[in-house]
């Protein structure tokens, strides 16, 4: 038996792992620990095995909620609740330190309370901060952290406290670290799917400064799969690095994007640059690939496709996103494009 408890599992890349997790190992169960932020969604978690997923609302900030759901058999902790999005941080950072950093730690706190077996913490490429453009040089899981975004920056404190946890308490912990996602049910708040939401309705495409910062792409169920991975056969107390050698400029993109779905390259639209915007991403994922034989399944082409299809298929799940408080937020960010 697996018992899992899996923070922000109703969110984009959580509950994509929630899905694979109850196919991929039958005798899987999961506590699903959410808050319902403004990016928590449960429709996320339609059509899965209700009999073998409970959800609890809860914040990871509130240890008693934390002890309350967390039952005392649990194998492992997932820990992906967290505050994403860079943009908002560089609008206000508190809400990134009190979730991202806080949180973790109550988490950590709880797991060695309850003798939780073992913590797989998500982390993110953005910690080891940008690389030159132009150059062959990579992020591996030694690259000095150099977080340049409140966003990062929280993540990257993060990692601290799942590090001092194993070193002092000798708490299982394994840390993984991704780059850019991409995939159905990803709020339409970050580059891809805003582009495709705004794209399928004709409407501008916001790219920040040049266009020429590069990412480093992923699609979402190739991450999971690599997480279960580590939370299975990783060894306790290392980092691991999770790419899909994917990288790409945003503004080849966007192109790319406008040219699958038949609309004209004009909707792209230059703005002002991202405060700090880091210009990019690559990351050497030879780690886990010879460690624990991980290798993506979707190419480029094969995600986005997935990933489109998604999209036009389920324009009531990205109206709904799109609807209220984010209405005012993408007024606050972007004006009048
Ligand atoms: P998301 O914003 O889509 O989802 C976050 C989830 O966490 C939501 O369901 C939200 O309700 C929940 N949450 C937020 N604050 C909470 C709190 N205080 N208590 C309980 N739940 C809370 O994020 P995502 O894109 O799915 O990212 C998941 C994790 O993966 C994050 O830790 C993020 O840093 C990391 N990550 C994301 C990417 C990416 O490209 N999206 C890449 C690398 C790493
Ligand atoms: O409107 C936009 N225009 C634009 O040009 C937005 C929202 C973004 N961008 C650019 C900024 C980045 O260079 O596109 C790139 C991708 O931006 P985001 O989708 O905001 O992602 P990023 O900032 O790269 O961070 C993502 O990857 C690492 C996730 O949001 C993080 O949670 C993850 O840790």
């Amino acid at each position: 038996m697996r018992n899992l408890f899996v923070t922000g599992g109703a969110g984009f890349i959580g509950s994509a792992f929630i899905r694979l997790a109850l196919e991929e190992f039958s005798d899987c169960r999961i506590v699903n620990f959410d808050a319902l932020t403004y990016a928590g969604n449960l429709d996320n978690l339609s059509g899965i095995d209700e009999s073998r997923h409970r959800f609890w609302r809860g914040d990871i900030t509130d240890p008693d909620a934390v002890l309350a759901a967390l039952e005392a058999e649990t194998d492992a902790i997932i820990n992906f609740a967290a505050e994403s999005h860079v943009d908002r941080s560089i609008a206000s950072a508190h809400e990134f330190l009190r979730t991202n950093v806080l949180g973790t730690q109550v988490l950590l706190d709880a797991a060695r309370e309850r003798g939780v077996h073992r913590f797989v913490h998500i982390s993110t490429d953005e910690v080891t901060g940008s690389l030159p453009e132009d150059e062959e040089a990579f992020f591996d899981e030694s690259s000095p952290f150099a977080p340049n975004s409140p966003y990062a920056a929280s993540k990257a404190a993060a990692e601290h406290l799942v590090r001092a946890a194993h070193h002092t308490f000798g708490l299982n912990t394994v840390i993984t670290r991704c780059g850019n996602n991409y995939g159905p049910r990803q709020f339409p708040e970050k580059f891809l799917p805003l582009m495709l939401a705004n794209a399928m309705r004709d409407e501008a495409i916001p790219v920040y400064g040049d266009g020429r910062n590069v990412r480093d792409w992923i699609y979402v169920d190739d991450h999971c799969r690599a997480i279960l991975q580590v939370m299975e056969r990783g060894r306790t107390g290392e980092t691991y690095n999770i790419g899909a050698r994917n990288e790409r400029r945003n503004i080849d993109v966007a192109q790319s994007v406008l040219k699958i779905l038949g609309k004209p390259p004009s909707l792209i639209k230059f703005v002002k640059d991202r405060l700090g915007h880091d210009r990019r991403y690559a990351i050497d994922p030879t780690k886990i690939e010879t460690e624990l034989g991980w290798r993506p399944r979707e190419t480029w082409e094969s995600g986005i496709e997935k990933t489109i299809r998604w999209y036009a298929e389920n324009a009531e799940w990205v109206e709904s996103a799109r609807s209220g408080a984010y209405r005012e937020y993408y007024a606050r960010q972007y004006g009048t494009i």
